[in-house]
């Protein structure tokens, strides 16, 4: 390597270096998202069409759309921080999927990066239309006819949440979240989504779900602090 080579690759691994210390300090936000009451036991799908339903051997799937733990938590709420700093956040090394399995999209809500690769894998033997129907990014519209197929995508803006449809099949559904910054999660089984290397400060969080709409809780972290925190939905916020 040229001396010009070497001095770049220093420089480079300094910064680098500088990134992950200012994660490894940074706040860790660890975000339950609470269910109250009786769990909610979805009703199975009426319209999914016979070849899909095959999937599933044969028993249409639960409708997706509202799923709660046995921990008395919630799935599929998108959290994030509101009012995070500006700064050169890096992006995760590899990129994001979104997968059609069973003719249903896993998973079904998501957080991306701005910039980020977003993989869209059909992994049925048969046909889907991805469709993204974005406000402020482009729109996305791709047959995908065989299993196995794979189209990238990546968001110019960010863009909170964006619906993703099946042209083929009416029931399926995901959402998209795209982020300018690192600090946002899912939650899934566990019900709880962990956010990292967040500057101390004062911020608000942002829970969001498809049907139940959004909460919000103003929190004070300082760096190198981690904080549990919480927010709770419950029948009465269905929109
Ligand atoms: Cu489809």
């Amino acid at each position: 390597m040229n001396r010009r080579g070497f001095t770049t690759g220093v420089a480079l691994g300094a910064v680098l270096m500088a990134s992950s210390v200012v994660l490894a300090e940074g706040a860790t936000l660890n975000v339950t998202v609470k269910w109250e009451g009786k769990p909610y036991k979805a009703k199975r799908m009426k319209n999914m069409n016979k070849e899909c339903t095959g999937f599933h051997d044969g028993t249409p799937p639960r409708v997706a759309a509202i799923a709660t733990n046995d921990n008395g938590t919630l799935q599929n709420v998108f959290v994030y921080v509101k009012n995070a700093p500006d700064g050169d956040y890096p992006l995760p090394s590899g990129p994001a999927l979104l997968d059609q399995v069973g003719c249903m999209y896993v998973p079904r809500v998501q957080g991306v990066r701005v910039g980020q690769e977003l993989r869209i894998r059909n992994s049925d033997p048969t046909a889907h239309n991805v469709h993204f129907t974005p406000k402020k990014n482009k729109e996305f519209n791709k047959s995908q006819p065989k299993k196995d197929l794979v189209e990238t995508m990546e968001f110019k803006r960010a863009e909170i949440m964006v619906p993703v449809k099946c042209d083929v099949h009416p029931w399926m559904a995901a959402y998209v979240g795209a982020m300018e910054h690192p600090f946002f999660g899912t939650t899934r089984e566990e019900g709880t989504a962990k956010i990292e290397g967040l500057p101390g400060g004062t911020y608000t969080l942002v829970a969001w779900h498809e049907k139940y709409g959004e909460k919000t809780l103003e929190v004070t972290v300082a760096t190198g602090e981690s904080k549990d925190v919480s927010l709770t939905y419950s029948r009465a916020d269905k929109k």
